[in-house]
């Protein structure tokens, strides 16, 4: 069997288990060919908790590196992005799509802007702009509550919500793509937290939750969107790989509680890599 060839495009937080540290292996078990551009490169994540955090950043080496691969004809069937550091390379996603997802090929879009309703250090509001313009462009949208706020510019609220007010920031997120839209945080009752997706085309709405744990829990979102885009890229259906992700998030939350690692470096997520693998040959 073929497999697909994807690109992942986000930052390297050096020491932490989120963004590309995470997204590389879960694309990888899922029998993904996985291709990198590392946006930047960080000691760690960006977040209070790391408060003297460095950041290189790799913007005109992604551009030495587009051209050669011009060179090579390199095409991808898929594209996973992740965190990005500036409104420039919001713009090189654009070319990259451009010059190098194939016709039929999938661009999976996780806007990383923000969390708990405050954007994160280094983006303002024209980077939010810039975001929005490039969600019109993807196949699958993946924002948390604080992103899809920002995005469809409604004040942010903490959950729980209504599964109508839910049901109408899908559709007013889907208007921007026309296609695939998945919101992650979503809860509707204490104790519960999951994902809620729409799709555009045949207008149908799925959710999916499971036990909350109290905490924050750094590159879970990232875990989850490489999770969507790669099930998405083994063009397995939507709702199956939001299942699996909810499932797969709260497996990783609870070994990481268990292990008592420290939270800020991230998840413990590799344990649970072979329950990815079954659901893979399940469906
Ligand atoms: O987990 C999202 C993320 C990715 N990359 C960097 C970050 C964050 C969130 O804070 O700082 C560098």
């Amino acid at each position: 069997m073929q497999q697909p060839r994807v690109l992942v495009l986000q930052d390297i937080s050096a020491s932490c288990r989120i963004s590309m540290n995470v997204a590389v292996p879960v694309l990888s078990c899922l029998n993904n060919a996985v291709n990198v551009l590392p946006t930047a490169l960080l000691s760690t994540h960006t977040g209070v908790r790391f408060p003297d955090y460095t950041f290189l950043d790799l913007t005109s080496e992604i551009k030495k590196i587009i051209q050669h691969w011009k060179v090579l004809s390199i095409q991808f069937d898929g594209i996973l992005v992740g965190y990005l550091g500036s409104i420039e390379q919001i713009n090189l996603v654009r070319e990259l799509k451009r010059d190098f997802l194939k016709e039929d090929g999938i661009l999976v879009l996780d806007p990383v802007m923000g969390d708990h309703g405050f954007l994160y250090p280094g983006f303002d509001t024209m980077y939010v702009e810039e975001m929005r313009k490039l969600c019109q462009e993807v196949s699958v949208l993946l924002p948390n509550m604080t992103e899809a706020s920002l995005l469809v510019g409604r004040d942010y609220q903490p959950a729980p919500y209504t599964p109508e007010q839910i049901e109408s920031l899908l559709k007013e997120l889907a208007s921007l793509n026309r296609q695939k839209v998945m919101l992650t945080g979503v809860s509707f009752e204490a104790g519960k937290v999951g994902a809620a997706s729409y799709d555009y085309e045949n207008q149908t709405m799925t959710n999916a939750f499971g036990p909350l744990q109290p905490g924050l829990f750094d590159g879970t979102g990232d875990l989850f969107s490489s999770v969507i885009g790669g099930f998405m890229f083994q063009r397995k259906p939507l709702s199956y790989a939001m299942e699996t992700a909810v499932e797969y998030v709260h497996r990783v939350i609870m070994r990481t509680i268990e292990s008592g690692a420290e939270l800020r470096f991230g998840v413990q997520f590799e344990t649970d890599l072979p329950y990815l693998i079954e659901r893979l040959y399940q469906k």
